[in-house]
């Protein structure tokens, strides 16, 4: 029996097509900036997403980082939605690159509540300094859940207010603007920088981009070179990237579909799930031994994660029509041999 692999938006195989662009990329010296396919797919993230400019690195906690590295100072802090991947699932790299705190604010369902994100700002001269506002959207932990637009642009608003750069994370910005129903750039515009996953939900095998202003192109070069990120022929791994950000965005409401039809089929199982966060390609359940019940489920075929203390189902292109509700029923037949 093939396992269902729901762990995942990162897990999806480069297509057919992705594997023709990477055999055929014209190629050159990343970090010399002659790689014509790195430059081509920098180009156009930059304009579809609103940015004077974008740079491509391997991965999401790279490009967050290097964030940090550029906003932040030894000892000052970035305020971030509670449950923040920066914060729960980047190692402490803020403390040890950037030497700077990270403080959660409360933001249920992934919106930062905006009174208290407010109160949190630190100004005066007994407390670490804020340097950064941090949004994500979507948000993972929350259960891949959407920012509105009224609140994103008081949280933009705010921070200028308070002369503070902003920052997003946006892994899965383009689920949230299909959500929304509108263009990712609708949703990046107003950031001082921001990431975008090519390698999640749009299914490029490797790569994030961040978005930023020309002002910040060479200092965030520098630090991607210094944290690893100098990758030569990248050419071959943006030749997927540009297929990814280009066709990978169409795919999105399949995979939100299916994760609707995942929970509520989890629902009618007597599963406990929040309904109402269930927007994009998430779904997180609650249960009494999520480690367990994770085991449970992979000897009946079906691959889940356990994040954040829950169980997390992630629907991707790589999932066949019939996997979801084959899915449902070697869940169900798990549930009642464990009954
Ligand atoms: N998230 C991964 C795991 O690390 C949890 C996943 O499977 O969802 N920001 C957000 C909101 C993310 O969800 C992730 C990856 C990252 C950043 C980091 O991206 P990568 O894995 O490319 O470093």
């Amino acid at each position: 029996m093939n396992p269902i692999d729901l762990r995942s938006d990162t897990l999806t195989r480069p297509t057919p097509a992705m594997r023709r662009a990477m055999a055929e990329a014209e190629v050159g010296d990343d970090v010399y900036g002659e790689d014509p396919t790195v430059n081509r797919l920098q180009e156009l993230a930059a304009e579809v997403l609103g940015f004077e400019r974008a740079l491509f690195l391997p991965t999401g906690t790279m490009a967050n980082q290097v964030a940090l590295l550029l906003h932040l100072r030894r000892g000052s802090e970035v305020l971030v939605p509670e449950g923040a991947h920066l914060y729960e699932y980047e190692l402490g790299a803020p403390a040890l690159l950037s030497g700077a705190l990270v403080r959660p604010v409360p933001a249920p369902r992934g919106v930062p509540d905006l009174k208290a994100l407010k109160n949190a700002i630190h100004l005066g001269p007994f407390q670490a300094p804020t340097g950064l506002l941090a949004l994500e959207n979507t948000h993972n932990l929350a259960g891949g859940t959407v920012v509105p637009l009224e609140v994103q642009e008081a949280f933009l608003a705010l921070a200028q207010a308070h002369a503070l750069p902003t920052h997003l994370d946006g892994a899965r910005l383009h689920n949230a603007a299909a959500y929304l129903g509108v263009e990712p750039a609708r949703l990046a515009r107003g950031f001082t920088t921001a990431m975008v996953s090519l390698s999640k939900g749009l299914g490029a095998p490797v790569g994030s981009l961040l978005l930023l202003p020309k002002a910040l192109e060479a200092e965030a070069r520098r630090y991607r070179k210094l944290l690893g990120g100098g990758w030569r022929q990248a050419g071959v791994l943006a030749a997927a990237g540009l297929i990814a950000l280009t066709e990978g965005p169409k795919l999105l409401k399949r995979d939100h579909e299916m994760a609707r039809a995942l929970a509520q089929g989890l629902h009618r199982l007597g599963l406990e799930v929040d309904l109402e966060a269930v927007q994009t390609n998430m779904v997180y359940i609650q249960v009494e031994d999520p480690q367990g019940f994770l085991e449970h489920l992979e000897a009946h075929g079906v691959l889940a994660g356990a994040v954040g203390g829950r169980v997390r189902f992630v629907t991707h292109r790589d999932l066949k029509d019939e996997d979801i509700p084959e899915a449902l029923t070697r869940i169900e037949a798990a549930l009642q041999r464990a009954a």
